[in-house]
């Protein structure tokens, strides 16, 4: 017998063929999307306030991955797992290699910290000290040998300096601090590897922030050299800050990296990507894909060329279940804004049409894509309900054993 669904993608296919959509190249494009999950977004967390025990959080790295390799399986989109050093910190790397391997999985972005020692609290490779901005760049050094042993191809830097007070520290001293940091470590990676340099505008300091927005990391990015490219947190800007309009001009500079997916709707909120402002999410992808058809084909090797990464905060939500909430959410929108009718908005702007471009993005953000997106699982072997197929897996029951008291991020 016919799945229900089949009848109803089979409709769904026959309406976007008569917009002149490709759904051949629409389901191999939802195929390729791989989103990379981050290991903390399994651990404990909470806000300032509390940070919140849960029953079954993985107690060390391997058990981290073994989760994220479960989100992988029921969604067929996400084979690496980023990496927080020390958070992940294990005495043999090699062995998390070969344990993230025999779950189907990688280790994706080595991320350093350096906001969490007692050294770093009036900043780390900005520091008036130089011991401490010694110790700092080793850390980061550090991390790149770390990316050697497990494979990885991005070192994911973000940096947690700033200051709370007018006159506290000196700007431009930092920023030459910053820079002489940042340069020592490009000149250690290999050539496959990519420097990914993330901003964000305050928090912990309230008052400045040495790498506060993407301008700062993009003049960054482009006196490093090529490996070096921006990440756009999506929660790291002001309120009302065109995100998908920084996307593009990062494109078309050819110097957008990566991203780490989630949500806001007051400050760095963490939420999961797509709950509050799924638009936003879809804009920035209807913004990628057209430059994936830019005339100049190194702007198109940069649009295909995007890392994915969510980083998120699960304070109250199951761990598990939230992670897959995101990757749905995130494939939801991209399937939507791969009905835009490209030529048909380009037709509009060119005859200055408001209306009619508007109407032409907006259309397809109101689409239902749950067909096409359950067919496109189904045709890659996963489950068509991956959040359904987690809850009758029983595995959360299995994870129950571990007790209470995993790891904190
Ligand atoms: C900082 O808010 C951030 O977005 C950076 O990416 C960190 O590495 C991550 O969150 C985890 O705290
Ligand atoms: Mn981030």
């Amino acid at each position: 017998m016919e799945h229900t669904s089949d009848h109803a993608y089979a409709i769904f296919e026959e309406q976007q063929k008569n917009r002149g959509i490709n759904m051949d190249v629409v389901k191999q494009k939802i195929k390729s999307l791989k989103i990379e999950t981050p290991s903390w977004g399994y651990g404990d967390s909470g806000t300032r306030f509390k940070v919140f025990k849960k029953v079954g959080i993985p107690r060390n790295p391997f058990e981290k991955i073994d989760d994220a390799a479960v989100v992988h399986r029921l969604t067929g989109a996400c084979p690496s797992v980023a990496i927080h050093i020390p958070w992940d910190y294990v005495d043999n790397f090699e062995s998390l290699k070969e344990h993230a391997l025999a779950n189907n999985m990688k280790i994706g972005a080595v991320n350093p910290n350096l906001f969490q020692d007692d050294d770093y609290m009036l900043g780390s490779v900005t520091n008036a000290n130089a011991s401490i901005r010694r110790k700092a760049i080793n850390h980061l050094l550090e991390c790149i040998d770390i990316m050697k042993e497990v494979d990885s191809q991005y070192l994911s830097l973000w940096f947690a300096d700033g200051t709370n007070y007018p006159g506290q520290a000196h700007f431009r001293q930092r920023k030459h601090w910053m820079l002489e940091a940042l340069q020592e470590t490009y000149q250690a990676l290999s050539p496959d590897m990519k420097m990914l340099i993330e901003y964000k505008f305050f928090e912990p300091g309230f008052y400045h922030t040495d790498l506060a927005d993407w301008g700062m990391a993009y003049n960054l990015s482009n006196q490093l050299g090529e490996q070096a490219l921006v990440l756009v947190d999506t929660g790291h800007h002001a309120p009302g800050t065109n995100v998908e309009h920084i996307v593009s001009y990062l494109i078309d500079e050819e110097k957008l990296g990566g991203f780490h997916f989630n949500s806001r709707k007051y400050a760095d909120d963490d939420l999961i990507v797509g709950a509050i402002n799924p638009y936003e999410l879809f804009l920035i992808f209807y913004q990628i894909l057209d430059a994936g058809q830019d005339r100049n084909p190194k702007v198109q090797q940069v649009a295909d060329g995007i890392s994915y990464m969510i980083d998120q905060s699960h304070a109250i939500e199951p761990k598990i279940p939230a992670m897959i909430r995101s990757v749905l959410n995130i494939q939801t929108q991209y399937a939507k804004a791969l009905l835009i009718n490209l030529s048909e908005v380009k037709e509009f702007q060119s005859k200055n049409d408001v209306l009619g471009a508007e109407d032409a993005v907006r259309k397809a953000f109101e689409m239902d894509v749950t067909p096409l997106l359950q067919t496109v699982r189904e045709e890659q072997g996963a489950p068509a309900e991956p959040m359904q197929a987690f809850y009758q897996s029983g595995y959360q029951e299995t994870i129950n054993k571990r007790g209470v008291g995993g790891s904190s991020w």
